[in-house]
């Protein structure tokens, strides 16, 4: 095994007010019938279950044009945060097993809020087909899973969600792969605001090892936190069918292994959200599957160990 052994914290988080479809809620639960736990703790890391929260929606929220089920997002997105500073603080990793991709609005922030009491830089990799920049005003449907990069950033201000002046992530410090659809105004937004894309044509012109050597340069360089957001649709739908928002051509089976195999050799990586497992949509839990596998590699599962660091 390559990677030290680590205490990790699962935290339940089933939103799925945040897509426009029902379903993701019952991605934490397929979670861990996939066996997530033991495939974490078979690799020598000690892990605990938070279980799920359960919020209350925010009544202190008035609703918000072009922001759908505001008052839910806004409680996940509050109940998140707080239980993801509080793991990160007492120095284990979290993984938020979702739900939808709004989720990551607390993880994120939270994980910043952590970032900036430690003193180091919080760098984030977005995995997901889509680059979900867009706000309230920009959005087509109004769902708030393709808003939280924007949020995060400190670029899609709802109502508020979080205390004024929280720690926001530099949006040049985003990494996005894995890329293919992206709306009219949110192409806009993110070059305007320096995020880094890897679209899928980067993948196949560069290959996905030189993209990941590449950002994991980055952070290494300035001894940066690295959170992972990882969107089930990253994955091409051949191989993971179980998500609301399919789009051809994404990554493969071996693109998505290395990845994880890179981050884990690179240890950097601080918090993982597991988003967008729609269980209702998948075939016979394909795509649980392959999620649990994927988070084997990143906490350190191999075909073969290396002596050193591939070159
Ligand atoms: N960009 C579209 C679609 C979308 C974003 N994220 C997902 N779907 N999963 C939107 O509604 O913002
Ligand atoms: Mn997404
Ligand atoms: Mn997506």
């Amino acid at each position: 095994m390559n990677t030290r052994p680590t205490s990790i914290t699962l935290i339940g988080v089933p939103l799925e007010e945040g897509a426009g479809r029902g379903g993701a809620a019952m991605g934490p639960a397929a979670l861990r019938i996939a066996g997530i736990r033991q495939a974490l703790t078979d690799l020598g890391h000690s892990v605990s279950d938070h279980g799920d929260l359960r919020p209350q929606p925010a009544a202190d929220l008035a609703d918000h044009p072009g922001a759908n089920q505001l008052q839910v997002v806004a409680a996940f997105t509050r109940a998140l945060e707080a239980a993801t500073y509080d793991v990160a603080n007492a120095a284990k990793l979290p993984i938020a097993l979702g739900g939808d991709h709004a989720l990551a609005m607390g993880s994120v922030s939270g994980m910043a809020r952590h970032a900036a009491e430690t003193g180091r830089p919080l760098f984030v990799l977005w995995l997901d087909a889509h680059a979900d920049f867009n706000t309230p005003d920009t959005s087509p449907s109004g769902n708030i899973h393709g808003m939280p990069v924007a949020f995060f950033c400190g670029q899609a201000e709802f109502s508020p969600i979080l205390p004024a002046g929280r720690p926001l992530v530099d949006p040049r410090k985003v990494y996005q792969v894995g890329i293919r659809s992206v709306d009219p105004t949110e192409r806009e937004l993110v070059a305007e605001h320096g995020v880094n894309v890897f679209d899928m044509r980067a993948i196949d012109e560069l290959g996905v090892a030189a993209i990941m050597r590449r950002i994991i340069n980055e952070v290494e360089a300035v001894n940066g936190l690295l959170h992972v957001s990882l969107d089930v649709d990253f994955l091409d739908p051949d191989l993971a069918p179980g998500v609301g928002t399919t789009v051809p051509g994404g990554a493969t089976f071996r693109e998505a292994h290395l990845v994880m195999e890179m981050l884990s050799d690179s240890g950097l990586v601080s918090s993982l959200d597991i988003v967008e497992l729609n269980p209702f949509l998948d075939d016979r839990g394909k795509s649980a599957r392959v999620m649990v596998e994927l988070t084997a590699s990143l906490f350190g599962r191999r075909i073969f160990d290396r002596p050193t660091r591939a070159a």
